[in-house]
């Protein structure tokens, strides 16, 4: 398993789960010293990044992308995948194969959570906005060799999937077989009976993991039980990223500090 940390551009999104905060400059340099693998990074559009400078302070720090969020498309300018109306859930799809098309040429996948639409939603009909829009994006980013990820969130942020099990019978409903799931340990333990079986029930389809606490502080601040969670990883064979989304508790730097701590401690012992 490999480590990831997550840094974010989107001011409006200020509060939220995000741990660096500084710019990407800054962010990326700072996240290789510590000795991260990769970083997540939610950008306000794909306009906010220059593919060729994010190259060359990847390059520079060491690291890899290992995703995009998309969550800014329902943050800034509220669309989602599963809006009655068909004008405004194609400009969601247009803006998730955006986040695509620049993730993909970095070997990055595009991460659909917030965009699957809030937790108010009632239209009878968005459960299969949800799995076209899966379709289209898991068919979009199959030309670069990458899945698409989507993410089951709690009750509070969605009435799509809100656990493991909803969202494998999602993804086994689909025609692609190129859409994984975001395992967010969060959300899981809001929502699951026992996060390490539902790890195991998730399987061959876990393609990302945020790794938080039960607060939503960084990984050894709650009481998230990581023993039985990183033995489930290993017994599904899960080599994918461990990534830091959490508060950034205390501060940013703290917080970054701490989850590369805990990283080592529960896949180095
Ligand atoms: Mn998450």
């Amino acid at each position: 398993m490999k480590s990831a940390i997550t840094i974010s551009l989107v001011e409006e999104a200020r509060g939220g789960p995000f741990v660096l905060w500084d710019g990407l400059e800054k962010s990326i340099a700072f996240a290789g010293e510590l000795g991260y693998d990769a970083v997540e990074i939610f950008a306000p559009s794909v306009d906010a990044i220059d593919p060729d400078a994010l190259g060359k302070m990847l390059d520079k720090a060491g690291l890899k992308l290992c995703a995009l969020g998309t969550g800014a498309g329902w943050v800034k300018s509220r669309l989602q995948l599963a809006d009655p109306d068909a004008g405004q859930r194609q400009k969601a799809r247009d803006f998730v194969r955006s986040i695509i098309d620049l993730a993909g040429p970095f070997g990055a996948s595009a991460i659909i959570g917030s965009m699957q639409g809030p937790s108010g939603h009632t239209d009878d009909s968005a459960p299969s906005y949800l799995a076209e829009a899966l379709e289209d994006g898991g068919a979009h980013a199959a030309q670069y060799n990458v899945p698409l990820i989507y993410e089951p969130l709690n009750r509070y942020e969605t009435r799509q999937c809100c656990t493991v099990a909803d969202g494998v019978e999602l993804l086994e409903s689909l025609s692609t077989d190129n859409v994984r799931l975001l395992c967010d340990l969060f959300h899981m333990n809001i929502e699951e009976q026992d996060i390490a079986d539902a790890l195991r029930v998730g399987g061959k389809w876990v393609g990302h993991i945020h790794f938080v606490d039960s607060n939503r502080r960084p990984v050894g601040l709650g009481h998230m039980q990581y023993g039985r969670i990183i033995q489930a990883l290993r017994d599904i064979n899960y080599q994918g990223y461990l990534c830091a989304e959490a508060f950034p508790y205390p501060d940013p730097h703290e917080a970054a500090r701490q989850t590369m701590r805990a990283y080592k401690y529960w896949t180095q012992s």
